[in-house]
């Protein structure tokens, strides 16, 4: 297992070390693990095509490395703790053997029907353990998994099922969220019926709801289970096999498939979990993310689990059944480490510090920020109010396509700054880059984000079609993997992540392109043409301005904004929802026909003094007219 950087001078030399020596450097790191078979060569690279390959040549799995390779010496150690959405119902804990036994066994029942190396299988579950055991099970038998965030409505589901042509699914029949119950096999069904290669769904009841099961197709999870062997094989992969496909929104309209292998993939998340978290043996982990998300693979999932720590998994929300659910929860449980998103933060600091003080936080050691920029009056509150001061907060940047964590400090042992991410990990080569892709040398500067060499959890292509990979991350600056990220390096060479630079927007946390809104928000029959924008929101980070133009010229603006929203969660789900929605008679263009996003920008963001140049505008009056009517 992995020991953690103990202090600053070690964080020095390893970070001079991956640089000057990277092979040497993660074949050291990649040691710590169980391979069937090890590399003939540590690193193949070049950011043209892209190829980056690690560890080529090596054999391994990833499930023995989480859960195989603790049983001797922690078998009984916990390695879930799983919280329901309701205080009131029993809590659960597996031990390392018992989940071991649980993904085995789910492990044959994906193998018995019919699921085998290299398949693609969907994941669409509630925070519950059976999670875990699917995404775990997935990997044991070499199927890729690609969880879909149960959030998601079922337009989007089968969109994503579509494009990397999945041939199982695997759900609930519904899950709880807060006060309420929220269906999952029915949006399944939906979804299917506009898929082709999807030949069984295993359900699992989790709510006791009424759904309906086609014959020959659904399943019920405990009927699989019944009469199935505790022992699986593994499936021995090559380093760079697939292990899972997860789905992010980009600059255009679909979602890209982004493709994580087995071998880089386990060595980076492994190895970053334990150094930013200083994790020792006896900790209590909590990461808050959904498993949907990247952040719940590689540090809710894989990261503990490889390192041998207890995770702690949680079905809920932050305020439910009030807004001390979360404190209710670390004391409950103990948690050590506590790793969660500026969003759930800010909204718990709305609340207030009475929530807070209910509840012993005498056991936290470590906090943990990701997603979107932590503002500094959050990372204060954060500071003080749970982690008394005395826990080190580590504000995490990383992204989807980077697999695991690549600026932050190390809990404890690098300095801290509120509202900057920090130094880079060992492994991790960040650049500021200017508009013409040139490196912006020095400090207290600003530009571009890229990162100039392989790390081994990067993402390796895009599902499908290489060469959106490579456009979308290896084309704008040649020689460099793009984050789509501004940052700036202050005066010590510290980082501060300012925010996206193209057309994505940060809700709560979760990434969207405007594009993606606007093509929801396009499939309602009265919208002629809509322009979504980002603006600041206290809670969420960034809120969903859109600009719509109605085809009819007489409507119900109320009537017509409600539809619109129905559309766009219709097609994408609740977390997509504009939160404005202003109507208008035209969008400002420029003469070849291009929507002008900067000045909606600013109209959205409430700054209308300065809207820059709209001479040239096919029509400077709806400038006017857009500005007037601002919500
Ligand atoms: C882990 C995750 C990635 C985008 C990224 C940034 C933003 C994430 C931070 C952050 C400032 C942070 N993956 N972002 N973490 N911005 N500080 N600590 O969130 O693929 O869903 O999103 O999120 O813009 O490019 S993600």
């Amino acid at each position: 297992m992995i020991k953690p950087i103990a202090n600053y001078e070690a964080y020095l030399e390893a970070y001079q070390k991956s640089v000057d020596q990277p092979e040497a450097f993660w074949a050291d790191v990649a040691s710590h693990f169980q391979w069937r078979k090890p590399w003939d060569k540590v690193l193949d690279w070049n950011f043209d095509e892209p190829k980056i390959s690690w560890f080529e040549g090596a054999q391994l799995n990833i499930t023995e490395n989480c859960l195989d390779r603790h049983l001797a010496e922690h078998g009984n150690k916990l390695a879930l703790i799983w919280e329901p959405n309701d205080p009131k119902e029993r809590f659960v804990r597996y031990t390392y053997r018992e989940l071991h036994e649980h993904v085995s066994r789910f492990g044959n029942v994906l193998r018995k029907n019919g699921i085998e190396k290299g398949d693609r299988v969907c994941i669409y579950m509630p925070m519950i353990p059976e999670l875990m055991v699917a995404v775990l099970a997935c990997a044991r038998i070499g199927a890729v998994h690609s969880v879909v965030f149960a959030g998601f409505a079922a337009h989007s589901v089968a969109d994503r099922i579509n494009d990397s042509g999945c041939k199982m699914v695997i759900t609930a029949d519904a899950l709880n969220r807060g006060a309420k119950q929220i269906p999952c096999k029915a949006v399944v069904d939906e979804a299917l019926a506009e898929c082709q290669t999807v030949e069984k769904v295993i359900v699992f009841e989790r709510v006791g709801w009424p759904v309906h099961m086609e014959p020959g197709r659904d399943f019920w999870w405990h009927d699989e289970l019944k009469g199935v062997s505790a022992h699986c094989e593994p499936a021995v992969m090559e380093a760079e096999d697939m292990l899972f496909i997860l789905y992010t929104s980009g600059s255009t309209g679909k979602p890209k498939g982004v493709v994580h292998t087995c071998g880089g993939y386990m060595v980076y998340t492994a190895y970053t979990f334990a150094n930013v978290f200083q994790v020792k043996p006896n900790d209590v982990y909590w990461c808050t993310a959904d498993v949907g998300w990247i952040t719940g693979h590689s540090y809710l999932v894989y990261g503990p689990l490889l390192n041998g720590a207890t995770t702690l998994m949680f079905e809920g929300v932050p305020t439910y059944p009030d807004p001390g659910r979360f404190w209710q929860v670390c004391d409950k449980h103990a948690v050590t480490i506590f790793y969660t998103a500026p969003t759930a933060i800010r909204s718990l600091m709305a609340a207030g510090e009475d929530h807070v003080l209910s509840y012993s936080l005498d056991k936290l050691r470590v906090l943990g920020s990701v997603g979107e920029p932590i503002n500094e009056e959050a990372w204060h509150w954060y500071h003080i109010h749970v982690g008394k001061e005395r826990c080190p907060l580590t504000d995490t940047w990383w992204q989807t396509e980077t697999g695991g964590i690549m600026i932050a400090a190390l809990a404890g042992v690098s300095p801290l700054k509120p509202g900057h991410a920090g130094y880079p990990l060992p492994g991790v080569q960040p650049v500021l880059l200017d508009q013409e892709g040139k490196e912006i040398e020095g400090n207290d500067r600003e530009g571009y984000l890229a990162i100039k060499f392989p790390w081994p959890s990067m993402i390796r292509t895009t599902y499908g079609d290489h060469e959106r990979c490579r456009l979308n991350y290896f084309d704008t600056y040649k020689g460099y993997y793009f984050t789509g990220d501004g940052a700036r390096r202050d005066e010590q060479g510290m980082y501060r992540i300012i925010g996206r630079v193209d057309d994505v927007i940060n809700v709560s946390g979760h990434r969207f392109g405007t594009a993606e809104i606007e093509n929801a928000i396009n499939q309602n029959e009265h919208v002629a043409e809509s322009a979504v924008v980002g603006y600041p929101h206290d809670i969420k980070g960034q809120g969903i301005y859109a600009f719509v133009v109605c085809r009819e010229k007489e409507f119900d603006p109320v009537n017509l904004k409600g539809e619109i929203t129905e559309t766009v969660v219709a097609q994408i789900g609740k977390i997509a929802k504009p939160d404005k929605i202003q109507i208008v008679s035209g969008l400002p263009k420029t003469r070849s026909g291009k929507i002008m996003r900067r000045i909606l920008r600013k109209v959205a963001e409430g700054d209308i003094s300065n809207l820059g140049d709209t001479s040239t505008l096919l029509d400077p009056l709806v400038v006017d007219e857009i500005v007037e009517g601002k919500l």
